[in-house]
């Protein structure tokens, strides 16, 4: 059943609630009229892009409708909601998600027939909104679907970057990065809301206490409004853009100084300019500070401004307010909420704390050192100096609070080590004892010299350890400002441990990274309040990543169960299990993988000109370039593997098992090592693909500029997909649970939610190799010579080094960097895990031979993985943190 947006009445109600504004054309002609009056084309010259913006204008117009209802309902019913904070939304295009959500995919592709066009080539026109980096960013995009779809009262609170994540070209074997311009064509997706305007500030000084900012910016709102799946609710993501004041002030600007109004324009326009793209890495900037304290202030004081239109008594605000932070970059939320409560309405300070610890909740998203934000005082106290002077006292209201405990644990361990050292010294007082008596026996001299040995002893003997100095260096263990380890003197605020004081809940993405960041980001809060930590196991949604990226796909899911609820009960994919035992059934969905191969091969050939062919196995690596994701462990078994082509016989040719490898992904622009495992890909590439020996036995392609809308063709194409990360560095991963709901198999560590994929699809099902999480210190410790090394992996590098794939001296320092104890000393332990990998390597090989047992098995990982929903993962934390709830009795109400 089809049904139209236009007859929406929300809540129900016998008249119009549309105010007359809702779009009162039918699809087609709304088409019409936004062809013809918005982008000015007419339907001779409707060229794709046109198509596209006005296909796009008139799905804005329902979402408007859609959402206008939503939030005059949310206003109405006064529900707590959730407002996710995060630096990043990696939402990508919106034009399919929208008109499936809507439920309007029938209407338009029957109105875009008159074009000649498909919904899906239409789509194409639309550049992706890439305000993230990676799988933070999308994870927050995923759970803004979810949230609307479980009709939750949730908004994001973000940025509006101007430029997003740069785009990724090739030039002479290297990545370039070019800017995004994503907002060129025009945004048909948000709504300016020029009326919502707030001042942030920044810099200045304390008079008198009160803060006088030294700048001051405007933060406007725009709305990207969040369809629901086939729900009414439609809910909002608020991206905030800066503006100079003087924008927003004509007549001071008229007044004023030209040149010094200039000048705060260009400021202002700095502050949303450009995304930082470094993923799982902190660059230390001030204007990243700048970025992150100008959301956060923005909306916070939206959502007070908007609370206090309803309630009088802010007491009441953690009923209805609730800041999830996304990582630590939001964490100056903890204290510019303090401020507001305090500065700007009268607080006291225990009121304000007691209400802003149970308004935040912090999620972490990685334990790799260099990621975890730790800003310096200097910057901070110049930056926000009320902010520096709160942290400053949260801090030692915070120690003072745990003094107790400290105290208590130095003296438990004191009288431990005490009762030790009493053993020690009595047992070393009886030995003395004796060797005064046998020296005595020896005559005068020999007692004399004993005497001044055992004076000498005594003397030495440690003295009781002072128990204020052993609290006071304790309780700098769990300071949040803190000395920096490597500059001495230079003081830090760790906004890790601000997160997890001013929080009232503290979680990890999977169950594995949940329980290391207890062990060790944070064991001695989980001393204090061990209730505070959960976990919350990330998850995808499936709209997107299997019902939209996968039509062919899910149709066929959708005939097998008879039903297509699974899109929003991911739990009913179970019952496709049995089907992996009906060899038509595995015909059917071997078909549609080498469609969708198809599919990947023909941009394979637009992006990069290697002709692939579609018969030999698809294995995708496509993730940001990380040492720690280990794609040069890839790489280097590549080589390996063209090694052992090279060295067959034609007939031991025959059977080998042929591979078309894929990767995919950015090196954050300032990233050394990262950016030359890009270009020793493309240069194996070059190499393999070239060789007239090979043929179609070897293919590596490196397809650049992976972004989402590259994910959504490439994810359903693979058959094998890599994540390969050194066991306890990758939090969770996000695509490998894309990669199994699409039927590809997972070649593996015992890391992040791997291990959740595997107890889900059986262990048996997936390729893991490696050593274990806690292994991995001591491994690390002891690390090999390099001629100790696996004899492959000594060859491989060999051939890099002796340049087999051209440019040897640029590849010198990554070749160094796992093989030189100087030098990098194979941090992430490429060495150890070669042989198992490769083992693992070859098991797929062999399994591969077997095509109905490989699409038995790929059936069993779409059926086994449907916990991966971020429906799961919102409800979890709807319950379980944030205590927010579908209005009950109203429209609300799935049937
Ligand atoms: C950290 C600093 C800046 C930008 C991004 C990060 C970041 C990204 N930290 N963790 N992530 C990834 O988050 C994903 C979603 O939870 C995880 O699946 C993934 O393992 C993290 O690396």
């Amino acid at each position: 059943k089809v049904r139209s947006m236009l007859d929406i009445s929300f809540p129900p109600k016998e008249e119009d609630t549309s105010n007359g504004v809702a779009p009162k054309l039918g699809v087609e002609a709304s088409i019409e009229h936004e062809l013809k009056y918005r982008v000015s084309a007419n339907n001779t010259d409707a060229r794709p892009v046109k198509l596209y913006q006005s296909v796009a204008w008139s799905v804005h117009d329902r979402l408007v409708d859609a959402f206008d209802q939503t939030q005059a309902y949310w206003k109405e019913k006064d529900p707590k909601h959730i407002y996710y904070l995060s630096a990043e939304f990696l939402m990508g295009r919106t034009l399919t998600n929208a008109v499936n959500n809507l439920d309007l995919g029938g209407e338009y592709a029957e109105a875009l027939k008159k074009y000649g066009a498909d919904l899906e080539t239409v789509a194409t026109g639309e550049l992706d909104a890439a305000l993230g980096n990676g799988g933070l960013g999308r994870l927050a995009a995923c759970f803004l679907d979810s949230m609307a779809s479980l009709d939750l009262p949730g908004w994001g609170y973000g940025i509006r970057y101007r430029y997003g994540m740069f785009k990724q070209g090739v030039k002479d074997g290297l990545q370039v990065e070019l800017p995004d311009y994503w907002l060129d064509n025009g945004n048909p997706w948000e709504i300016r809301r020029p009326e919502t305007q707030f001042k942030v500030g920044f810099y200045g000084s304390l008079e008198d206490g009160k803060w006088v900012p030294g700048e001051e910016v405007i933060a406007e709102a725009y709305d990207v409004p969040i369809p629901g799946y086939k729900t009414k609710t439609c809910g909002n993501l608020r991206l905030w853009d800066a503006l100079a004041p003087e924008e927003f002030d004509l007549e001071a600007f008229n007044a004023g100084d030209y040149s010094k109004a200039v000048e705060q324009k260009r400021r202002a326009d700095g502050i949303t300019a450009v995304l930082y793209p470094n993923d799982a890495t902190e660059e230390g900037k001030e204007l990243r500070l700048k970025q992150q304290f100008f959301f956060v202030s923005a909306s916070l004081q939206d959502t007070i401004a908007r609370y206090l239109e309803q309630h009088k008594d802010l007491a009441g605000l953690p009923d209805k307010a609730c800041f999830q932070m996304n990582d630590t970059h939001p964490t100056i939320a903890v204290a510019e909420l303090m401020r507001l409560l305090i500065d700007e309405h009268g607080l006291s300070y225990d009121d304000a704390w007691a209400i802003t610890t149970k308004c935040v909740a912090y999620t972490n998203h990685t334990v790799m050192p260099e990621a975890l934000e730790k800003w310096p005082v200097r910057v901070l106290a110049k930056l926000l100096p009320r902010h520096m002077q709160l942290i400053e006292q949260i801090n030692s209201n915070w120690l003072d609070s745990i003094t107790g405990h400290v105290t208590a644990k130095v003296e438990a361990e004191l009288a431990a080590s005490d009762a030790e050292k009493q053993k020690k010294a009595d047992a070393a007082a009886e030995e003395r004892k004796a060797a005064l008596v046998a020296a005595e026996a020896k005559g005068e001299e020999a007692l004399a010299a004993a005497k001044k040995m055992v004076s000498e002893e005594e003397a030495a003997e440690e003295k009781p350890a002072d128990k204020a100095t052993l609290v006071e260096e304790k309780l700098k263990t769990y300071s949040i400002i803190q000395e920096n380890q490597w500059t001495k003197g230079e003081m830090l605020v760790n906004m890790a441990y601000l997160a997890v004081v001013g929080s009232f809940a503290v979680n990890g993405v999977a169950a594995i990274h949940s329980e290391i960041i207890k062990t060790d980001i944070f064991p001695h809060f989980v001393e204090i309040f061990p209730e505070r930590f959960q976990n919350k196991t990330n998850g995808v949604t499936l709209r997107r990543w299997l019902a939209y990226c996968n039509p062919e796909l899910s149709a066929l899911i959708t005939e097998a169960l008879g039903t297509d609820e699974w899109v929003r009960d991911a739990t009913l994919l179970a019952k496709l299990k049995p089907f992996a035992e009906d060899a038509a059934f595995r015909a059917r969905w071997r078909e549609v993988k080498q469609q969708k191969k198809k599919a990947l091969a023909e941009r394979i050939r637009e992006q990069t000109g290697y002709q692939v062919s579609t018969e030999p196995m698809y294995d995708i690596h496509v993730k940001r370039i990380h040492e720690y994701k280990r794609q040069y462990m890839n790489a280097i078994s590549l080589i390996h593997r063209y090694k052992v082509l090279k060295e067959m016989t034609p007939e031991q040719r025959a059977k080998a098992v042929p591979r078309v490898v894929v990767f995919g992904g950015k090196a954050a622009s300032a990233y050394y090592m990262a950016k030359k495992i890009v270009a020793l890909i493309l240069s194996i590439g070059e190499t393999v693909n070239n060789d007239p020996e090979i043929g179609d036995l070897l293919k590596v392609v490196f397809l650049p500029n992976y972004n989402v809308s590259e994910a959504e063709l490439i994810i359903p194409a693979a058959e094998i997909s890599q994540h390969i990360s050194t066991a306890g560095t990758e939090a969770s991963g996000t695509s490998n649970m894309k990669f199994a709901l699409n039927g590809a198999l997972i070649i593996g560590t015992l890391d992040g939610a791997n291990i959740e994929i595997g107890e889900n699809t059986g262990f048996e099902n997936l390729f893991i190799f490696g050593v274990k999480a806690d292994e991995i210190n001591k491994l690390r410790e002891d690390r090999k010579n390099f001629s100790d090394y696996d004899p492959r992996y000594t060859a491989a590098l060999q051939m890099v080094s002796s340049g087999v794939f051209g440019r040897p001296e640029y590849f010198e320092d990554l070749v160094a960097s796992i093989t030189d104890m100087n030098r990098g000393n194979d941090w992430f332990l490429l060495a150890n895990d070669f042989a198992s990998y490769m083992d693992a390597q070859d098991a797929i090989d062999e399994l591969y031979r077997d095509q109905e047992e490989w699409t038995r098995r790929s059936i069993i990982y779409t059926a086994s993985n449907g916990f991966f929903s971020s429906d799961r993962t919102i409800d979890q934390y709807a319950r379980e943190i944030w205590n927010v709830w579908r209005l009950e009795g109203s429209d609300y109400q799935r049937h």
